[in-house]
């Protein structure tokens, strides 16, 4: 098994739509060992094939604290969901450390198959309604930060992307031998060592 790579927000890729799965051999149970494996991992309690760069209608929930519940869903669709709504503070592994309320039907009725190809039927309520259709957004290429007003979108937008040029800067680094230590230019630092370019903190400095 693998852990697989997952897409961050604002990636394009996040938004592409994912076409059915029509084969239910090896390279779908796969797919869906790495997908829960990496959900697992995260630790996350869903996974959408959408987020791991995979545009085919695959998901992965598992909701318990025991990690020992976990559901797949090939071709999901919803054929039912409640009037009643419910808002639930949610959270995205492909949008870190964002949580905001987002209204929903409180229950929802799922048909799908599993990774054999065989059909059924769940009726959702609770975290798993929340989590089966926050699921369902990605596989059409929609994330959940498209519910919240443009102006918060906007700044998580930026505050992602800010931390993208940090990760993407600090990987450079790494591969050069030298280490990140915040966005400002005047904070890189050689490893320990190698002569410093100048401390990070003056007040601290070791003479
Ligand atoms: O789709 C995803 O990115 C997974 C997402 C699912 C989800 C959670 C909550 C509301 C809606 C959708 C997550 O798993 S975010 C992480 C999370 O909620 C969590 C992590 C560890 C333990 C419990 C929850
Ligand atoms: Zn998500």
């Amino acid at each position: 098994m693998a852990l697989l790579n997952i897409l961050r927000y604002p990636d394009p890729r996040l938004h592409k739509v994912a076409v059915p799965v029509t084969e239910f051999g090896e390279r779908l149970a796969t797919l869906v060992a790495n997908m829960a494996e990496t959900m697992y991992d995260a630790p996350g309690v869903g996974l959408a094939a959408s987020q791991v760069d995979v545009h085919e209608r695959v998901v992965v929930i598992d909701t318990t604290e025991t990690h020992d519940e976990l559901l797949v869903f090939v071709n999901p669709e919803i054929t039912w969901a409640s009037d009643e709504k419910q808002v639930y503070d949610e959270g995205c592994l492909s949008v870190p450390n964002v949580y905001d309320g987002v209204e929903r039907p409180a229950r929802v009725k799922v048909r799908a198959q599993d990774a054999k190809g065989a059909f059924f039927e769940l009726e959702c309520e609770g975290l798993l309604a929340v989590c089966i259709q926050h699921e369902m957004d990605h596989l059409m290429g929609k994330v959940f930060v498209e519910y919240l007003s443009p102006l918060k979108r906007n700044r998580i937008k930026a505050k992602l992307q800010k931390e993208e040029r940090g990760l993407e800067r600090e990987a450079a680094l790494k591969a050069a031998g030298r280490r990140y230590y915040g966005d400002d230019e005047s904070r890189f630092r050689r490893h320990a060592g190698v002569r410093r370019l100048r401390p990070a903190r003056p007040d601290r400095c070791r003479l």
